[in-house]
């Protein structure tokens, strides 16, 4: 039998990156998976995928993350057969701009807050209790290496994931006494979107961040979300902090001559 045969997985941010990595390596395992982005039409996509290499079952629904009420809306009305969450991926994330504070546009600092502060506690809200009524479930987030150590001209970004580690930390205390686990992932740079959004759309400018080095793949980040959520229910990994080997740590990397 499969690792996660039948378990329910709920993945946010799953259209593109990270997060369609993790739901094709959680239905690999033979997890059923519930699919959200604001990218519906991607979703549809990435669900036909996993449907065609036979994933035991993919619910696919547009959600926002950054709305409170929506997201509130979303999970208590999911389909009865899929309500039983047995995994929440907190994935959707981004990071906008990449300038000193003082002369950044707020504009970024509201989407990366909403997203990737707001939005996981939304969602964690949204899904734990039953979590806990149960008597089984996971959180697994991602944070970064940017919630180590603070680098250049990236210092709210730094500081959402900073707050994502904060928040694994205190959900895991809370936990205390349920079995539900709390993992974050914490990666360094991985080749996704992820600089393209930084730079709204400025493709050549987001190239050179990945140029001479090689990054992480989504693939790899999967693996590790997916091995944390297969160890045996009485074992929690609290975080699994990963880089490329040719980075050290937000501050420190290795370009290739
Ligand atoms: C992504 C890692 O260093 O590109 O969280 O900000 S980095």
């Amino acid at each position: 039998m499969k690792s996660l045969q039948g378990k329910i997985v709920i993945v946010t941010g799953a259209s593109s990156g990270i997060g369609r990595a993790t739901a094709l390596a959680f239905a690999h395992e033979g997890a059923r998976l519930l699919l959200c982005a604001r990218r519906l039409e991607r979703l549809e996509e990435l669900k036909q995928a996993l449907l065609d290499t036979g994933a035991p079952g993919v619910h696919a629904f547009e959600l926002d993350v950054q709305k409170r009420a929506v997201v509130e809306g979303a999970i208590a009305e999911l389909p009865t057969d899929w309500r039983e969450i047995d995994v929440l991926v907190n994935n959707a994330g981004l990071s906008r701009g990449l300038s000193k504070l003082y002369e950044d546009d707020p504009e970024n600092w509201e989407e990366m807050i909403d997203t990737n502060i707001k939005g996981l506690l939304y969602v964690t809200r949204a899904v734990v209790p039953g979590m806990v009524s149960r008597g089984r479930g996971h959180v697994i987030n991602l944070g970064s290496t940017a919630g180590y150590i603070t680098y250049a001209n990236g210092a709210v970004y730094c500081a959402t994931k900073a707050a994502e580690k904060a928040i694994s930390e205190g959900l895991k205390i809370d936990l205390m006494g349920t079995s539900v686990r709390v993992t974050s992932v914490d990666p360094g740079m991985v080749e996704t979107a992820f600089s393209s959004v930084r730079f709204h759309g400025d493709e050549e400018k987001a190239e050179k961040v990945y140029q001479n080095i090689t990054p992480l793949q989504p693939e790899d980040v999967a693996d590790a979300i997916v091995w944390a959520a297969s160890r045996p229910a009485h074992v929690n990994i609290h975080n699994i902090l990963m880089t490329t080997i040719d980075q050290a740590n937000s501050m420190v990397l290795h370009r290739h001559s």
